[in-house]
Parts: structure tokens; C-alpha cells; sequence
């Protein structure tokens, strides 16, 4: 890779970053395969936000029809201490460039024009409505963009949208009832207030360019301070260009006051969302022990369960960063088959004891989830964390056909070999 190819990549790269941070749907310059969302770090993927039941609507969707992505999430209570607690929040979508035109978004129902704090140890459920723009094979990822922690995406699915862009349109009608199309509204006057701002720029730096050059004034500076430097001229056009500046502001500001005198400021409030009620989960989990074995990729988790219910209860699906471990309770009982199968280890969960905790039972049960996801998804490389943890959901379902969630976490000890086995 030569210099220049390094520069247009960077400059790419920081336009990624920076619409990922500012933009209503994420713009992701990186080829679609290579997302990225591998490398996020694995402590971030399991130990903030725990998806499930994602679902990508609309698997093929012709330019200007309606998607949705919806699904849940489980805030992590074991928060790693060095990520920021997720006290301001924003529900996106991550896609490769703006593929989709965001219409609505919510949280249990709450509108997510805004963010907002959520909180820890609670369930969410969200639904965003998409509208079909750039025709393509898309990879969709949820995606909960966290204040001074950054976006943790969520599990990516394709999304096909066929048809052609040019017919795409987004009509939009404003509260005062006039209508206009989203797609090409202010973009000219976008331009030009781009090019007047970077005309103004390039005069105000040429102007003292040619009026002795930098290393001159940089040496008079140094030598006998800024007075001398400045001559009447440079004052003059000094004051010229903060005066003009300023008009320009104010009457530009006034002006779009004039025309549009009804505005709603984008984030100015914030949505406060209402975590999903608490459901009573009669099965009691705790982790005793867990190792992870590196040669057999295979996470091995000592639970210590009790049946507190009224119905016998076996365990199905362990799932953590989007990942899903199943056995075959869980792959008849809780697999949607449209999941992305890249993602998804059928035989990944097995249990030494695979018979139904019955109530008021109380067992301790060796857990194993197994699958070269473990590497593919980078997810080992919580070995090389100061804490060693891991995080998940552990799915469970009863005689009577209840689905019950337990977020269960703990230290992860490596091992080379395997032990009692
Ligand atoms: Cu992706």
C-alpha cells in the first residue's frame, strides 16, 4: 500500500468513525464482510449488552418498502468497571453506509428520538421501522451507541434491497402540513454554505500567507512579541472579516428563522425509557466455576441451580454477544430459523446432566458450550483481559412452555488441557 492509498484510507476511516458517532444510521466504509464487529473487544460484546430474539423483517425488500429490525437485550450487570455505565444511550442501526432511511425507532414502546439512560440488570425491547434506500446485500446489525463507551453492535444479519435508487423518494409532511422530499431538501443550500465558508476560510489564511510569510512573523513573534506584527492593513481586514462573519450569522439565522419559524431541536430532551417489568424467575443460577479450554474451544461453566417452581425446568440455550450455544431443548424450543446461521452452534450446549431440574430440586450441573465460534468470533480474546470474565443469558424452559432468562457472569480460568473429562 503506497502513501497515498494509506491517506485516502485514513481519511476514510476517521469519516467512519465519525458519522458512526453523529449519524442516524451508521456509515461503515469497511467492506461489508469484514464489519468490524469481530473486533470489538470481547469484554464489551458479552458484558454490556446482551441480545436475543433478533429478527431481521424483510429478508428482501424492494427500494422504498418498509423493514423492521427488532428484538431484545438484557443490560449485563456485570458491567465491565472500565466501559462508562450506560447513563446516555442511543438505539442505531449499523449498515454499511445509509442503505436504510431510519422512519421511527423504539424502546417498550417509547419513541428514540431521543437517547437516554438505561439501566443496568434490566431487559429492554426495541423495534426500529426501516425504509428500503441503496439497492444491495446488506449485513444489519442492532446496534446501542453508549456515551464515551462507543457502539456496541449487536448480531449481523443480511438484509437484501432490490430494486432501483433513483426511484427511491421519502416525502416527508411537517407539523405546519408542507410537504417535502428528505432526499434533496436543503441539499444545495448545503453546498453553498460549504463553499462560502471554505472561501472565507482560504482568504483569511491566504490573506496572511502572503503578508511575510509564517517563518518570518514566527521569528519576529519569538524575538519582539505580536505588537510590531500586526500593521494598520491587518487590522483593518481583521475587523472587516469578524464584522462580516458575524452578519452573515445573524442575518442567515434570522432569515432561516423567518422561513422556518416552528423548529424542534434533535436531542435536546431525552427519553426516559421504563425497563421491561421484572418477570418472577423461579430457577435460582449460580455460577461456581469456569474455564475455558483452549485447545477444545469449549467454555465450561459449574452451575448450582435451584428449581424454585412449580414445573420442571431444562436448561436449552446458552448465549452471549449474539452467539447462541443450543441444545435440543433449546433448538425446538427457542430457535428461530431465520437467525443467522453463522452465528448459531446447534449442538454446541451440552449438559452432563441432561435431565429436567425438577422443583425443589437443587443440582449442580456442568455446562459445556463448544464450537470453533469461540475463535471465528473472536470471543477467546477475553483471555487476554486483565479480568478475565464472561458474561451471557442462560435460557431455560419449563414443562408448561415458559421461556425463563438468567444473566449469569463470572472468572474465566484458561486451561491447556482437559480436565476431568
Ligand atoms: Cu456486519
Amino acid at each position: 500500500m503506497n502513501a497515498k492509498h494509506l491517506i485516502t484510507r485514513l481519511i476514510l476511516g476517521f469519516c467512519g468513525v465519525a458519522t458512526l458517532a453523529f449519524s442516524p444510521v451508521v456509515i461503515d466504509v469497511t467492506p461489508a464482510f469484514a464489519h468490524g464487529e469481530r473486533s470489538q473487544e470481547p469484554f464489551l460484546r458479552m458484558r454490556t449488552v446482551n441480545w436475543y430474539d433478533t429478527k431481521w423483517v424483510g429478508k428482501s425488500t424492494p427500494v422504498n418498502d418498509i423493514a423492521y429490525l427488532k428484538g431484545s437485550f438484557h443490560l449485563s450487570e456485570d458491567w465491565p468497571r472500565a466501559v462508562v455505565k450506560p447513563h446516555r444511550t442511543f438505539l442505531n442501526v449499523g449498515s454499511p453506509s445509509s442503505v436504510f432511511v431510519r422512519l421511527s425507532s423504539k424502546m417498550n414502546g417509547t419513541p428514540m428520538f431521543n437517547s437516554g439512560p438505561l439501566e443496568i440488570g434490566r431487559d429492554y425491547e426495541y423495534e426500529v421501522k426501516l425504509k428500503a434506500r441503496l439497492p444491495g446485500h446488506h449485513h444489519i446489525h442492532p446496534m446501542l451507541a453508549i456515551k464515551e463507551a462507543g457502539p456496541v453492535a449487536g448480531p449481523g444479519g443480511w438484509m437484501d434491497i432490490t430494486g432501483r435508487y433513483e426511484d427511491f423518494n421519502n416525502p416527508i409532511k411537517t407539523l405546519t402540513g408542507e410537504t417535502f422530499e428528505s432526499e434533496t431538501m436543503g441539499g444545495m443550500t448545503g453546498v453553498m454554505w460549504h463553499i462560502f465558508w471554505i472561501a472565507l476560510g482560504v482568504f483569511w489564511v491566504g490573506f496572511f500567507y502572503i503578508r511575510p510569510m509564517y517563518l518570518v512573523r514566527a521569528r519576529v513573534l519569538a524575538a519582539y512579541g505580536d505588537e510590531i506584527l500586526l500593521d494598520p492593513v491587518d487590522r483593518k481586514v481583521g475587523t472587516a472579516v469578524l464584522l462580516f462573519t458575524l452578519v452573515v450569522v445573524t442575518v442567515g439565522y434570522l432569515a432561516t428563522e423567518a422561513k422556518y419559524p416552528v423548529g424542534v431541536p434533535l436531542q435536546a430532551g431525552e427519553t426516559k425509557v421504563k425497563p421491561l417489568p421484572i418477570k418472577p424467575n423461579p430457577f435460582a443460577v449460580e455460577v461456581t466455576h469456569a474455564e475455558y479450554d483452549v485447545p477444545g474451544r469449549a467454555l465450561r461453566i459449574n452451575l448450582h441451580v435451584t428449581n424454585n417452581g412449580t414445573q420442571p425446568v431444562s436448561i436449552g440455550e446458552f448465549t452471549t454477544a449474539g452467539i447462541r450455544f443450543l441444545n435440543k431443548v433449546g433448538n425446538a424450543r427457542n430457535l428461530d430459523p431465520e437467525y443467522p446461521a453463522e452465528l448459531v452452534a446447534t449442538a454446541g450446549l451440552t449438559l452432563d446432566n441432561e435431565a429436567p431440574i425438577l422443583p425443589g430440586q437443587t443440582v449442580d450441573i456442568k455446562l459445556e458450550s463448544k464450537d470453533v465460534l469461540w475463535e471465528v468470533q473472536r470471543l477467546v480474546d477475553i483471555l487476554h483481559d486483565p479480568d478475565q470474565r464472561f458474561a451471557g443469558l442462560l435460557m431455560s424452559f419449563t414443562e408448561g412452555g415458559e421461556r425463563l432468562i438468567n444473566s449469569i457472569s463470572a472468572p474465566v480460568l484458561p486451561v491447556f488441557t482437559r480436565l476431568g473429562t
